[in-house]
This record gives C-alpha cells, sequence and structure tokens, in this order.
C-alpha cells in the first residue's frame, strides 16, 4: 500500500517536481537516510526540545541539551494531541503554528522531526488516557457511533501535517508514530480494549487516510511499550504499513537491573524480527524520569544502546523539575550526559549533518 502510494508520488513529483524535488525530498530519501546513520551510530532525540526547559518556556533559540553540550538533538519529538479538536494549542500548551515553525526550522538545520498523537476519546470526550469504555475503537470504525466524527478527527489531523511544507512548497519528510504503547492498556487504543483485528483496522484506516490525502512523505513508526509479552507481536500492523519498528522503555524505579534485562530481552527480540524485513529499529520513547542517578547515561543506558542496530533512541519532555527526562546544565547528570555525546557513536545535529 505504501509503495503503490509511493510510485503514484514518485510519477508526480518527478512531473511537477523534477528531479530535484526527487531526491531531496520523501519518505524513501529519509529512510535511507536514517539506514545509512544507523550505520554509523545512534542519533539522540528529545520531546518538545525548542519550546520549554527546565526554568524557562518560549524562549526562542533554545534548548536545555544545546545549553549542556553545544548542540541541537538530531532527532526532535514533536506532539499533536488536540489538533483533532480543532485547537490552537497542544494539549502540552505549544501553539502547533509554533510547532510548525520548530519542526521546520529543525529540518533545516539537516535535523530529524518525529511526531507522537495522543488524540482525545471520542466516544467518551475524555482524554487519550481514558481507558473506560473498551468499545472507543470499535466506535470509530465503519458503521461505529463516533465514526463520522473521527472522520472530521483525522482530517484535521491531516490539514496539519499537509501544511508540513519548505520553503519550495515542498513536503517535509517525518517521522510518524501513531497509536503507541498499544501492549499496554492505558490508551484507548491499547490491549484489551480492541481486538488486535480493531487495533490493525484502526491503524489502517488512519494510514489509508493520510495516504489518499497524498502524504508519501511519511515514514511509519509502530511502538509497543516494553515488557512485551508473547502475543504482543500480534497486533504489528504489516511490513507493507511499518518502516520502523520502535519500542518505549523507561526505567520506572531505581531497580536499574529489571530495566536492563526487560530492554534487552524486547531489543533482542524486536531487533531480530526487524532484521528478517529490513525494517528499522528505535527506542522511540526512553529515559529516567528526573534522572536520579548522574551516571545513569553512561553506566546504564549507553551499554544497552550499544548491545543492539539502533537507529535512534528519543528521550521525553522536560516540563518542569518533577517532569524531565533529558539534562539541563543545572542538573547533576550534565557532565555524564556530556560524556555520552562525546563518543562518535551517539549522533548529535552536527554529526548528521
Ligand atoms: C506524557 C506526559 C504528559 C504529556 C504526554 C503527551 O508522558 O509528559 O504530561 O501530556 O506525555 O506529551
Amino acid at each position: 500500500m505504501i509503495r503503490r502510494h509511493l510510485l503514484i508520488g514518485a510519477v508526480l513529483s518527478l512531473f511537477f517536481g523534477g528531479v530535484k524535488a526527487q531526491t531531496t525530498y520523501g519518505r524513501e530519501v529519509l529512510l535511507q537516510r536514517l539506514k545509512d546513520l544507523s550505520t554509523r551510530g545512534i542519533m539522540f532525540g528529545h520531546q518538545d526540545d525548542p519550546f520549554y526547559g527546565l526554568g524557562w518556556q518560549w524562549d526562542r533559540d533554545r534548548s536545555d541539551v544545546l545549553a549542556v553540550c553545544g548542540d541541537y538533538p538530531a532527532v526532535m519529538g514533536f506532539e499533536l494531541g488536540g489538533i483533532e479538536m480543532g485547537d490552537a494549542k497542544s494539549l502540552d500548551s505549544v501553539p502547533f503554528t509554533r510547532i510548525r515553525e520548530e519542526l521546520l526550522a529543525h529540518v533545516r538545520r539537516g535535523g530529524i522531526a518525529t511526531i507522537s498523537w495522543h488524540p482525545r476519546n471520542p466516544l467518551t470526550g475524555g482524554t487519550a488516557w481514558d481507558n473506560k469504555d473498551a468499545n472507543t475503537v470499535r466506535s470509530i470504525l465503519p458503521d461505529g457511533s463516533q465514526h463520522q466524527k473521527f472522520q472530521q478527527w483525522m482530517q484535521r489531523l491531516s490539514n496539519f501535517l499537509c501544511s508540513l511544507k519548505d520553503e519550495h512548497g515542498q513536503p517535509v519528510p517525518v517521522i510518524f508514530r501513531p497509536w503507541h504503547e498499544n501492549s499496554g492498556g492505558w490508551f484507548w487504543w491499547g490491549k484489551g480494549l480492541c481486538t488486535v483485528e480493531e487495533y490493525k483496522a484502526l491503524w489502517n484506516c488512519l494510514q489509508d487516510k493520510l495516504l489518499a490525502d497524498g502524504m508519501t512523505n511519511i515514514v511509519w513508526s509502530w511502538s509497543p511499550n516494553f515488557g512485551m509479552k508473547d502475543d504482543d507481536m500480534d497486533s504489528y500492523p504489516g511490513d507493507d504499513r511499518v518502516d520502523i519498528i520502535g519500542l518505549d522503555a523507561y526505567q520506572q524505579s531505581s531497580d536499574e537491573q529489571a530495566f536492563i534485562s526487560t530492554l534487552g530481552k524486547d531489543l533482542t527480540m524486536l531487533c531480530e524480527f526487524a532484521k528478517k524485513s529490513g525494517r528499522l529499529v528505535a527506542l522511540t520513547e526512553c529515559g529516567y524520569q528526573n534522572i536520579p542517578d548522574p551516571t545513569w547515561w553512561t553506566r546504564v543506558l549507553k551499554p544497552q544502546l550499544e548491545k543492539f542496530p539502533l537507529c535512534y533512541f528519543l528521550v521525553w519532555r522536560n516540563f518542569n523539575e518533577k517532569h524531565y527526562f533529558a539534562p539541563a546544565p543545572s542538573t547533576k547528570d550534565a557532565p555524564d550526559f556530556r560524556k555520552m555525546v562525546g563518543d562518535k557513536r551517539i549522533l548529535m545535529l552536527k554529526d548528521i549533518k
């Protein structure tokens, strides 16, 4: 399916955009770049990096990561929860106009953008975490009570994604990672809240909609949560629908051995699975909230990253002193983070330009 739309996209872009558009843009270009980069090292990524950090909000050209190590993350994560409602700001209070601006600025400076989406619950009106009603996914599939409403929600998402164009009017390639962590039961699309068939129908319905709207610039990422069970791969949408197999993995307590062994087990399985079909693997979300261990980066995380052929690892947002995942100049782990990124196999923006 991705290939058929791609072919049409390639023909159209050759016709209208010429060879330059062909060689500079599009998902194939981004995919190839990701593949090439993953042979050189692992890119570091940070969610909402340019919007706020510890002790600041909304400043321009500012980033905690930049302040700590003199370079931007290679990958930046952007969140679109709230776009489906027609809201002006995301669920994390970031104006969508600013999201578009910073995403395009990051791509322009040679970086890579990944997009997550925590849409509200269309059946209950609650948040993405409202898992009370196990009919939610069914309700938006064809013949469901919320089907029409969800078409509009997808249209709003699609409009935003379609607006991600560079100064020449060309769509910028992005990684999009919908319906994530479905191996857990905390989101309304999670395990136990829909069948495997319903989950796949949900994935396909969004993907088909965006492809039908001409979005051949998307690299698709599917990310279960770590601590995977034997049947969790049953909901994998398929090689023809996924480019990057991701894993979301947070250290939740001081028991680092538990984190290390679960991470190792899941990544071993996912990397074996991905190798068969040439998919990429990434730690699409990871971290240790508030990084209580000042040597966590080099002592716990980095040795695990080195064992696997990963494309990138992305830590979550620096919202405030109680909820942050990347270092800032004031945090105790900053020297250790600098040490980690000093390794030439950990790739920051300057390393991938
Ligand atoms: C979670 C937290 C929330 C946030 C959500 C979506 O992990 O950071 O505060 O709303 O991600 O970005």
